[in-house]
């Protein structure tokens, strides 16, 4: 039988290929796919996120233990059914930077929300469209430029201007961005990092 601590330990060791056999072992003996979500998945996440919060990691080991979540949730080839809700997330236009986009897109997966990755450079437009039709309940923005910045405000306003600006959640983040920043463009939250954007966007759809 396979030890389901030994996967939850591979996600956090960042060991992509052992975590993909484990997970695959584990539903070939018929372990669920949410179970290794909820006992391996969520919990190596919150547990990333704690290191990185103390320093004892830091990009790089977020950056493999993505990989290996990753890895766990495409071998449960989409029988983890998301829970948590929609979130809509992409890099603003004029931006092409995408490293840590996806690293949030990635730990929103893991955190048990279902995302639809709108990519880089995305239109105030195309962020309205994914609410329209996706239905999407967060929409979670990225910037790496300053002067990509004001495209956060811009998108809030067309939301606004599309009467659905009080239809979702707001989230921002990415390098040039801080609270203060949220606060004054009207975003609802703002995370400095990857696994607080999971908790974040947790913490707004519960409210
Ligand atoms: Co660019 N670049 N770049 N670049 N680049 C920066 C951002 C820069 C700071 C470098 C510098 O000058 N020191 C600078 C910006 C300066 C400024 O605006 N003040 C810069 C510049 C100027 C440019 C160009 C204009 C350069 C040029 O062409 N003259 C150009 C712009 C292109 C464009 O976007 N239109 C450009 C291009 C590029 C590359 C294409 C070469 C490449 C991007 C490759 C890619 O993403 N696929 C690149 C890179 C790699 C960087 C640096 C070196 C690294 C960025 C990165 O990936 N970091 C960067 C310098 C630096 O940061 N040291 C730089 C790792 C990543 C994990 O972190 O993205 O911050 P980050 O994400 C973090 C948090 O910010 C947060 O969580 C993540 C992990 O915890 N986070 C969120 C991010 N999004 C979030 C969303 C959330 C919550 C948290 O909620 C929704």
């Amino acid at each position: 039988m396979t030890d389901l601590k030994l996967l939850y330990e591979a996600i956090l060791n960042g060991d992509d290929k052992g975590a993909r056999s484990l997970a695959q072992a584990a539903l070939a003996e018929g372990v669920e796919a949410m179970t290794i979500v909820s006992e391996c998945v969520t919990p190596a996440l919150a547990e990333v996120g704690r290191r990185f919060e103390c320093n004892e990691y830091f990009v790089p080991e977020l950056l493999l233990a993505n990989r290996a979540m990753k890895a766990t949730l495409n071998s449960l080839g989409g029988k983890a059914v998301a829970t948590q809700g929609k979130v809509a997330i992409g890099t603003v236009k004029g931006d092409l930077h995408d490293i840590g986009k996806n690293l949030v897109a990635a730990m929103l997966e893991g955190g048990g929300f279902e995302v639809i990755d709108l990519g880089v450079n995305v239109s105030p437009e195309k962020f309205v469209a994914s609410i329209r039709e996706k239905n999407a309940q967060v929409i979670a923005m990225s910037a790496l430029l300053t002067t990509t910045m004001p495209a956060m405000k811009n998108t809030i306003e067309a939301l606004r201007q599309a009467g659905l600006r009080d239809q979702v959640k707001i989230i921002i983040g990415g390098a040039p961005i801080t609270q203060r920043y949220a606060d004054e463009i009207g975003a609802d939250g703002y995370s400095e990092n990857a696994p607080g954007a999971v908790a974040l966007a947790k913490r707004l759809l519960a409210n």
